[in-house]
């Protein structure tokens, strides 16, 4: 069988996807006409050329444009549902899915609108055997205070809301801006992530291993800069929830050969391959094997490896994670 034959049947964990990031341009269309939502786009082919990226600020400002059309229960349901199936179609048995409540509250969507279609939607995937952790991410570009107000906005959710993580513009917004509400999150016995290295320097990830305490790093990509860093992450078995399409299509890195996924599985870290956005860069997860593994020539052990580093990197039990490992 080939790479991407071989690739397709591996069961796996998705660990880093941004559900407002798996917007399809055509459910976009739908939305905005269901809901009366004016957008910016004459056609989807419109939207997808608009889909260039020269740094993570150029789509973020997209991206939030993009929620606009989210309006109803049934619209994050149908997002939601429409994720699930395509990941299942990639041999995803198990996801861990990030969400802005922000993004929504602030445009005057209820929390409550927003959690009970994701919720629903996860609810019926477990009925298909697709175990699944949601995780409410802070928009670090607004200040603690927002960050607090949205966790008080989420207590009465505590029993569907695994953990808490850390989006947005990286650079200038640096993790210990969130010690507080991170502390209280971590009291209220939630998990906790945090976006570090993607743009932002290594001192961004030792910061938010030693304020935030996380436990898991989302892209980590510049922590190879530091090698006392390096060293830190791998004796921790700290996993790092790689992008590479993601990357690639943000200027993270210039060429997908360039990518530091193989210097990472070389240092011994736990790295995973996850899709990010994947509306807006180009592939699910399945995508973001074959591209990496194609670019870095990634052998049959490394494929497996980072498939594996997906369930001993989640956030499932002890149990659980026997089964897939
Ligand atoms: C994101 Cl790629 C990325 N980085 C930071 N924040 C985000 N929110 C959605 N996608
Ligand atoms: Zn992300």
């Amino acid at each position: 069988v080939d790479r991407a034959d071989f690739i397709a049947g591996l069961p796996k964990a998705e660990l880093h996807l941004h559900i407002e990031g798996s917007l399809e341009p055509e459910m976009l269309f739908a939305l905005a006409k269901r809901n009366a939502v004016a957008i910016p786009f004459e056609s989807v082919e419109a939207v997808r050329a608009a889909y260039e990226f020269s740094n993570l600020q150029d789509f973020l400002d997209i991206y939030y444009q993009g929620m606009s059309v989210l309006q109803t229960e049934q619209d994050f349901f149908d997002l939601t549902a429409a994720y699930l199936a395509r990941a299942e179609a990639d041999a995803v048995r198990h996801v861990e899915i990030f969400f802005d409540p922000q993004g929504h509250t602030e445009r005057g969507v209820a929390f409550a609108v927003v959690i009970g279609g994701i919720a629903r939607a996860l609810d019926a995937a477990r009925a298909r055997g697709v175990t699944s952790r949601l995780i409410m991410c802070f928009l670090r570009h607004l200040d603690e205070a927002a960050a607090e107000a949205t966790l008080d906005e989420a207590l009465p959710y505590l029993a569907v809301i695994d953990g808490v993580g850390l989006d947005s513009s990286e650079v200038g917004h640096p993790p210990a801006k969130f010690a507080r509400v991170f502390a209280r999150a971590r009291a209220l016995g939630l998990k906790l992530v945090a976006h570090a290295g993607e743009e932002g320097p290594p001192a961004y990830v030792h910061e938010a291993l030693d304020v935030l305490g996380v436990d898991r790093i989302d892209h980590g990509n510049r922590a190879l800069e530091d090698a006392a860093l390096v060293a830190r992450l791998a004796t921790g078995g700290m996993c790092l929830t790689v992008c590479p399409l993601s990357n690639h299509k943000l200027c993270v890195v210039d060429d997908l050969a360039a990518h530091p996924l193989r210097r990472m599985l070389d240092a011994g870290l736990v790295a995973t391959v996850n899709s990010d956005d994947p509306a807006y860069f180009g592939g699910y997860v399945n995508a973001n094997f074959v591209a990496v593994a194609d670019a870095l020539d990634l052998r049959r052990d490394e494929i497996v490896a980072l498939a594996r580093n997906s369930f001993a990197g989640s956030f499932l039990g002890e149990t659980d994670k026997a089964r897939h490992l």
